[in-house]
């Protein structure tokens, strides 16, 4: 089994929206599921038409990739990934999620919009909200998905209501298993200046989510996304982008040279994609267990599966069942090397019994050492105990036949 991930040379779809909800891609699953790699996941939310395949394809340090749109119609359905060598961590794989553009009036599906929007939260370990123009209240205001969050999201499985008083309130708890949050803001034209200063691009993020005084209903609607976005994503960052070209050249950026864009767009870019291979971690879970592209699979389908049945999707549970499915596999896995080693040692029966015990030994030890590279939270060694039995079955028939044959 290759460890490193399979040549992807385009993005496929990881989640479909279709007429019947969001369905998770099998085809997809299968090409994680063989890789045994970290990953660091880095995915894109923002309204349709803004530019957000276009940033992919960057982090993705490739022309054409993600599709981008021409039209004034939104180009991205469901959710879309591309698994590409890490360029900075060597044996990890940097999953680019792209997602479906919030906000089409034409699709009119706002609940779907906040499921799309709640699953890139849950899947990322960075989150890229990308927006156009400026970070001015109607663009804070259509960040409102994250103020659901806390509807769509349950971090332990009995739920806020049943958690002990002591225990840190589920807000705090959120955060811990949140993505890193960075601002893209495209097609910044402005000066950065507050109060006559020069600021940064991180210190005009954070003046734009500075809170109002007050409790009228006015400052509570105004505060409340701004608070969100402060407590769910302590740590933030902000881009401004400058127009990459002119208004004319705008629908054939993919097939531009890098020559021909402009050189303060360009440098914005790279910094941006150098922030995230540089600072964006490998994506961990409730546990801080570090998710491989194979676990990053069950994960994808745990939750898909989970909203489409009508519940909430839970980080506690997600994790159990994660890991449930991925110590099968490392039994499964580390059963088929005792097996193959066997095989060689069969076309070779009968055997003495010394030699079949020496490599039924080998191969048990080599077994246990690949379940163990794969499988975590086998806290009460369920697993490892299963692997036990099944080599230990084997042994018994193998010792048996060889003493037949003889
Ligand atoms: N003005 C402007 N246009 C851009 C920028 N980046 C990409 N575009 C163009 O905008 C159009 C849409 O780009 P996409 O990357 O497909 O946008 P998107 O957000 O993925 O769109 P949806 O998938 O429909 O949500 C294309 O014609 C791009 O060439 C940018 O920074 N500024
Ligand atoms: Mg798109």
């Amino acid at each position: 089994m290759s460890n490193g991930p399979p040549p992807m040379p385009a993005p496929v779809c990881l989640i479909e929206n279709t007429d019947q909800g969001l369905q998770t891609v099998e085809s997809a699953l299968n090409l994680l599921r063989r890789i045994q790699q970290p990953v660091v996941v880095v995915a894109v939310v923002g309204l349709y038409r803004t530019g957000k395949s276009y940033l992919m394809n960057r982090l993705a340090q490739q022309q054409s990739g993600f599709a981008l749109g021409s039209t004034i119609e939104s180009k991205t359905k469901g959710i879309w990934m591309w698994c590409v060598p890490h360029p900075m961590k060597k044996g990890h794989t940097l999953v680019l999620l792209d997602t479906e553009g919030l906000g089409d009036v034409d699709k009119g599906d706002e609940k779907n919009d906040a499921w799309i929007f709640c699953l890139a939260v849950l899947l990322s370990s960075t989150l890229v909200y990308n927006s156009r123009g400026t970070i001015d209240n109607q663009a804070i205001e259509k960040l409102h998905y994250v103020t659901e969050l806390t509807d769509q999201i349950q971090v332990k499985s009995g739920g806020a209501s049943e958690q002990d008083d002591d225990e840190m309130p589920e807000e705090c708890e959120f955060v811990r298993f949140f993505p890193s949050f960075v601002w893209a803001v495209r097609d910044f034209t402005l000066e950065r200046k507050i109060d006559g200063r020069n600021v940064s691009e991180d210190e005009y993020l954070d003046f734009a989510l500075q809170l109002k005084k007050g409790l009228s209903p006015k400052v509570v609607t105004y505060n409340l996304p701004r608070q969100c976005i402060r407590n769910f994503f302590p740590t933030r960052k902000c881009f401004t982008f400058p127009f990459p070209t002119e208004a004319k050249n705008m629908t054939r950026l993919d097939s531009m040279a890098e020559a021909d864009l402009d050189p303060d767009f360009l440098k914005v870019a790279d910094r941006f994609c150098n922030y995230v291979f540089a600072e964006c971690r490998v994506k961990t879970v409730k546990g801080g267990h570090t998710v491989t592209c194979s676990r990053f699979s069950h994960l994808v389908k745990i939750y898909v599966d989970t909203i489409n049945s009508g519940k909430v999707p839970c980080l506690e549970n997600a994790v159990v069942a994660m890991a449930e499915i991925e110590n099968q596999s490392a039994v499964n896995e580390g059963f088929r090397l005792y097996e193959q080693g066997m095989e060689n040692l069969k076309k070779n029966f009968p055997v003495d019994l010394g030699p079949l015990s020496a490599e039924h030994q080998r191969l048990s030890t080599m077994a246990t050492q690949e379940f163990l590279k794969r499988s975590f939270k086998d806290t009460e060694g369920k697993y490892m105990a299963q692997l036990q039995n099944v080599v230990a079955s084997s042994h018994l028939v193998n010792n048996v036949s060889s003493v037949m044959l003889s």
